[in-house]
Order: structure tokens, then C-alpha cells, then sequence
């Protein structure tokens, strides 16, 4: 029996505290922004705007809520005391860096939320969970919980999904989920080869990483979540980051190479052992799915790392449409500078993608968060897209709806000095509990328990 399967992409929906606090050490973009003046309204628009391109091509498309922010569980267990307004006065008082960070709408940035391994590449024939712990970063490693939540809400069918927790929240185990993670195959009801990148060993003490900004994915993170969606050891590659790469600004792996079914598109400096790790891929490819590798490598003469990291080429989202073409979602800012413009015409040439499509994120952009950081990839066979929560898929009806709800109440102006008024909480929680409704999502969040 031939089995449906699709690549349904959830974006994270950028919150009404979408702001810049510079709280990614490692991130260019992010550092460089640190307390400009946001545009919520914007950001939020744009991410919905992507979200309808994809669905307009006939691509399934899912939409994960943002997170509430501040969050007061976080405050309150670091000592902050009182009602929501005290305890915005007192933060804002006592360390507005640690307020910003409790205010981040980073869980937008979905492609950190978790690893996902369809239910092809699994013992157990269901589809996997792992909610990413995020430990490299304060202000990412509290989106867990909520991750969890929302996942499991989402995706709450037992027979075919299976959720784990994130792993321990130790920098031993630092775990940046799909981010680090990359999967090919022939077809996506075929099972595929999940490759998981990770930046350092923590426990056995690798002698390479880098050494001007951190490698927020651990091998030992990696293995642990290659455990625990039971992977077959012998057709699952794990591999590491090149430590140059990391220290020039590429965070993430996805920020390097990019793979959709049998195309990888990657730098020459993605990987530590380039040459090796392609032909790695290239012959687990080969000998475990039959599937003939077409990997397009960018030189650093087509393209230093400092340009790539600039225009975010390789956060494009290369995807698959209903009639098996393949198109790339590319930043915007890929069509000002040069060298990104020509690697993706060469591309185009010698992959056989059809159609490229430029996308301005600015908003999410100046964090550094492209096209593919905002979605989390989920293989799904048309049976377990029947079991999804049926509200958060993207349809005609419920963009004009999200659109409607982000012009009403989204501010398009936001700065640090807004963020600790009692009457901004009131807004923002009344937004997310209108959300709630138009997701159906039930109550989600604490202040509605
Ligand atoms: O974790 N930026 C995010 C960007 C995440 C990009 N994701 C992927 N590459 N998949 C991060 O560094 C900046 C927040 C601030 O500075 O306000 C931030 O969290």
C-alpha cells in the first residue's frame, strides 16, 4: 500500500513582546541590535505572510502560539515576589537584562523548539518528540515547558506520537533541536536519513571547538535524542560542526547547509570534515534508501562564511510541492548582495529547482532568525495529519482571521522602556487569550489556569 506522507511546516508565531535584547552571544545579527526599537506588528505580519506563501503553493502549513511572556514563574522562582505589576516594577528596577530575557519572544524561532523524527525512521512507527532544553541561552532555555505543552497538545494522539521530555538541563546536554538536525530521503513516506550536527563533545573532551562563541549543540545532546526516537545506529549519522565556522557567527547548523529529500546544499566550511561527512551521507544514502545524493557545495571563494552568516542564504527553506518541484524560500536580503544572488542562480541551475522565492522577515532577521528558523519540520502520513489538532493548520479563513487579530492588538513599536507597564501585561495577555480562541487551543497559558 502506497502511504501518503507530507512535510507539514509549524511556524512559531512571533508574540506581541517581539523585541531586541541582544541576548544571543554568537549571533551577529542579535548582538548588533541589542535595544533597537521593535516592530511586533510587523514581525508578526511577516512570519503570516510566509505562512500563506507556502499554503498558497499547496504546502501544509501549521502554526505553533507564542509563548506568554514575561514569564512570572521564571521571575518568581529568581526571587521576585508579589503581584504581576510588583514584580514587573521590582525587575525593571533590580536587572532590566534579566527582564528582557524573561520578556524574549524567542520561541518563534520554532526550528529550536524540538527534534521531530517521523514515524518511517522510528522502531515503534510513530512520530517522535524532543522539546529542545536550549540550555545555551537564559532566555531560550525557559521555552521548554511550554514547548512540551503546546506539543503535546497538539500532536495528543498516543498511538502515533510519542512525546519525550527535553533532555537534562545540563550544558553537558546542550540541545538546540532541529536546528542541529537534518533529514534526507527519496520520498517522505520512505524512511529517510536523520544527520544530527553537533558543535563540541562535553564530557569526552573533543579537542576542536571553538573558541570566540559558544557551540550551543553538544554530542552528547545529539546521541541522547538519536536514543530516545530509536533510530536505527547503523543508518543514522552523527557528525560535527566546523569550529571555524561557529566562531565567524554561525550558531546553527541550519545557518550553513540545508537538505530537502535528496538535495544538501552546503558550505565548504559547514562540517569539521567536510569531504568526509558527504560521503558518509552519500553512502548511508545509498546503501540504506536508495537514494542518490545531490549535494551542491558553496566554496568560500563563491561565498565567505561573513556573507553567508550577512544574508542568511542557507536559512532558506527548501520544500517540496504536492507536484514533487522543488522551490527555495530565500531571505530577501540574499537579492542585495552579489555573491548570495549568484550561488542561488547556480542553484538553481544544477538542481533542477523551479522556483525561487524571496521573503522579507527584517523583523525576525535582525535577531537572526530566517526563513527556516521559524518552522519545525513534521513528516506526517495523511493518517497522523488526521490526528493533529485541525485549528492550528493554516487555511484561508484563519489567516484573514490571524491577520485581523495581529493588526488589532500588536503594537509596531516597542522598547525597553515599555516592557515593565502593568497596562502592556493587560494587552499582551488579553491578545494571547484571543489567540487561544481562534487556535482553539483551550487555555493554554498560566494566566488562564
Ligand atoms: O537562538 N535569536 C535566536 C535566533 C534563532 C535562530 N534559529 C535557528 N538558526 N534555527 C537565537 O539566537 C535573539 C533574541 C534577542 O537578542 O533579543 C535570539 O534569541
Amino acid at each position: 500500500m502506497n502511504i501518503a506522507a507530507w512535510e507539514v511546516n509549524f511556524d512559531g508565531l512571533s508574540g506581541p513582546t517581539h523585541s531586541y535584547g541582544g541576548l544571543s552571544y554568537g549571533n551577529i545579527a542579535s548582538m548588533k541590535n541589542r535595544l533597537s526599537a521593535s516592530n511586533p506588528k510587523a514581525a508578526a505580519l511577516q512570519g503570516l505572510k510566509k505562512m500563506k506563501l507556502l499554503h498558497d503553493f499547496g504546502i501544509k502549513q501549521g502554526i505553533l502560539p507564542p509563548h506568554e511572556r514575561p514569564d512570572f514563574n521564571m521571575l518568581r522562582r529568581l526571587g521576585f515576589a508579589g503581584t504581576e505589576a510588583e514584580i514587573l516594577e521590582k525587575s525593571s528596577r533590580a536587572d532590566m537584562q534579566l527582564l528582557l530575557a524573561c520578556f524574549s519572544s524567542s520561541g518563534m524561532w520554532a526550528a529550536n523548539a524540538a527534534t521531530v523524527s517521523p514515524s518511517s525512521d522510528t522502531r515503534d512507527g510513530r512520530v517522535h518528540f524532543t522539546p529542545a532544553n536550549l540550555v545555551s541561552e537564559f532566555h531560550r532555555s525557559i521555552e521548554a515547558p511550554f514547548t512540551g505543552r503546546v506539543l503535546r497538545r497538539i500532536f495528543h494522539d498516543d498511538r502515533h506520537f510519542s512525546h519525550h521530555a527535553p533532555i537534562p538541563g545540563s550544558l553537558c546536554f546542550s540541545d538546540e533541536g532541529s536546528a542541529n538536525h537534518l533529514r534526507l530521503c527519496r520520498l517522505y513516506n520512505e524512511p529517510g536519513l536523520e544527520i544530527f550536527v553537533y558543535g563540541r563533545e562535553a564530557l569526552s573532551l573533543g579537542d576542536r571547538y571553538p573558541t570566540a562563541y559558544p557551540a550551543r549543540q553538544t554530542r552528547e545532546a545529539s546521541m541522547a535524542v538519536k536514543r530516545l526516537h530509536e533510530l536505527r545506529d547503523d543508518a543514522t549519522l552523527v557528525t560535527q560542526q566546523n569550529p571555524v565556522a561557529i566562531d565567524q557567527g554561525v550558531f546553527h547548523n541550519d545557518v550553513i547547509c540545508v537538505g530537502d529529500r535528496n538535495l544538501l546544499w552546503y558550505h565548504a566550511d559547514a562540517f569539521l570534515d567536510g569531504p568526509g561527512t558527504i560521503s558518509s551521507i552519500r553512502r548511508i544514502c545509498a546503501e540504506h534508501y536508495d537514494i542518490e545524493l545531490n549535494a551542491i557545495k558553496i566554496t568560500d571563494r563563491q561565498l565567505p562564511i561573513d556573507q553567508a552568516v550577512q544574508s542568511y542564504i542557507f536559512n532558506s527553506q527548501l520544500v517540496t510541492l504536492p507536484d514533487q518541484s522543488q522551490y527555495l524560500i530565500a531571505p530577501s536580503r540574499c537579492c542585495e548582495i552579489a555573491s548570495a544572488r549568484a550561488c542561488i542562480n547556480a542553484l538553481v541551475d544544477d538542481s533542477g529547482i523551479q522556483h525561487v522565492c524571496y521573503v522579507d522577515l527584517e523583523q525576525s532577521m535582525l535577531n537572526g532568525g530566517g526563513p527556516a528558523c521559524l518552522r519545525l519540520r513534521v513528516v506526517l502520513t495523511d493518517e497522523e495529519l488526521a490526528h493533529v489538532h485541525e485549528n492550528v493548520i493554516l487555511t484561508e479563513l484563519r489567516y484573514e482571521c490571524l491577520v485581523g487579530w495581529v493588526s488589532r492588538n500588536f503594537r509596531d513599536r516597542l522598547h525597553i522602556d515599555d516592557l515593565a507597564d502593568p497596562l502592556f501585561l493587560t494587552e499582551c495577555q488579553k491578545t494571547l487569550d484571543e489567540l487561544t480562541a481562534i487556535l482553539d487551543l483551550g487555555s493554554l497559558y498560566e494566566f488562564q489556569r
